[in-house]
């Protein structure tokens, strides 16, 4: 017999992972594949029990005839190293040919997990790789690995799934997620884990924020955000405002930036925020307000400081409170920005004076958008231009010049 071998936490299973093992069913003619939930002691903490996983792995192939549960790894006391779960597998099976399915990740690591020349030298490694850049650092250790310790290693012709668990569990938080991320994972291990309160305990972490933002965010505009929430962190602490909230807010500002136009509308409408006829004719400025009902939806945020802070990190708005100031001033002069010859300026200003600093920018910007070729009418929005007239008083205060 031909075995596979689906390790994992599986904390949610999802369909990411049923599509690999069938792939590797079909590609290689496997007659069996076991899905072995790993044990929990060498974990970090907060992953869901044992039982919880086990069950829910057995939900989820229930009606795959060729896909088996192992709680092998589940049951060994201490420490589970894959080496072990193979000599296991080779007692239980020892006249069968055993495939160890693993993604682009997993390859990586494999030669720091313990007794890597025993794996390698009993089981056939099959790799679903990622799409993504990695292909040619992929096949180099591939090489490698046959080179070094003999392995067998092939490539699947699948590919992974774009879906991962940390993905899943942050869906899980929101009630009625309307993203359908849920859609990806099977139902009953929709219901199983709705029912059983696995996930929804707890708001969603700055792990499972980053990792849904990669889907919605180009890698250029992520390490923007990055900029922006390491900025926002450091004023933050400056001025006796909350850090994490800060993180947050910074981490989402621009989190609707690559919707759709049409789609921003809608978002702003399910929650009643006016679309001007200036965001109608200048759709890029309705990111901001889009963003901040995408990060509800989406990202679970209930905080109004945190929506406010996204809803105006664009125009700015007389009298924002500080969140708000931090976040517009943070997109403004964040490292990664270099737009001006003005910022470092205003980047020192920023730590002494956020006020005074929202003035300077929002001059600045008035004169940049007033200077822009063949857009000189109706260049400005009116609430950058209100924000203007409000924070105007500030520049004339001590401190600079
Ligand atoms: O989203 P970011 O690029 O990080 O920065 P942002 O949210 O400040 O958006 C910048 C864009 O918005 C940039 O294209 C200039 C534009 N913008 C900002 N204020 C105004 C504006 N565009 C118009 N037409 N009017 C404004 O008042
Ligand atoms: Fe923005
Ligand atoms: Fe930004």
């Amino acid at each position: 017999m031909k075995i596979g071998i689906m390790g994992g936490t599986f904390d949610p299973i999802h369909n990411g992972h049923l599509y690999i093992a069938k792939e590797a069913t079909e590609e290689y003619s496997l007659d069996k594949v076991l899905f072995i939930p790993t044990g929990a002691s060498y974990m970090k903490q907060g992953y869901s029990d044992s039982s919880d996983r086990l069950a829910m792995t057995e939900l989820a192939i229930s009606g795959e005839k060729r896909f088996e549960v192992s709680d092998i790894e589940i049951k060994r006391a201490g420490n589970t190293y894959t080496a072990d779960t193979i000599r296991e597998l080779k007692e239980l099976y020892p006249k069968d040919k055993l495939y160890f399915i693993i993604g682009t990740d997993t390859l990586f690591m494999l030669e720091k997990w313990r007794n890597p020349e025993y794996i390698f030298a009993n089981v056939i490694i099959l790799v679903a790789s990622r799409e993504d850049e990695r292909q040619d650092s992929q096949k180099k250790k591939a090489k490698e690995y046959k080179e070094k310790f003999d392995a067998k290693i092939k490539f699947m012709s699948a590919k992974e799934y774009p879906v991962s668990s940390t993905k899943l569990r942050a869906a899980f938080k929101i009630p009625d997620e309307t993203y359908q991320i849920k859609a990806d994972c099977p139902k009953a291990v929709t219901e199983y884990a709705k029912e059983h309160h696995l996930y929804d305990a707890d708001p969603m972490t700055e792990e499972e924020i980053i990792e849904l933002l990669k889907d919605d965010l180009k890698p250029k505009r992520l390490i923007h955000s990055f900029g922006v929430r390491d900025t926002a962190e450091k004023l933050a602490g400056i001025h006796g405002y909350d850090v994490q909230k800060a993180r947050i807010a910074a981490l989402l500002h621009d989190c609707a930036k690559y919707v759709a136009f049409d789609e921003k509308k809608e978002l702003c409408a399910k929650f009643g925020y006016p679309v001007t006829e200036f965001e109608e004719n200048n759709p890029e400025l309705l990111h901001a307000k889009a963003g901040a009902a995408l990060a509800q939806l989406k990202y679970g945020i209930k905080d109004p400081e945190i929506i406010d802070a996204i809803y105006y990190h664009t125009t700015g708005k007389p009298g924002m409170n500080p969140l708000t100031l931090i976040i517009f001033i943070s997109d403004y002069i964040e490292p990664g920005r270099n737009h001006s010859p003005k910022l470092d300026d205003f980047r020192a200003l920023a730590e002494q004076d956020l006020k005074k600093c929202a003035a300077c920018i929002l001059e600045e910007t008035l004169l940049y958008l007033d200077s822009r070729p063949g857009n000189k009418i109706k260049a400005v929005d009116p609430t950058t231009k209100q924000s203007y007239e409000a924070y105007k008083i500030y520049l004339e205060s001590e401190n600079e010049e």
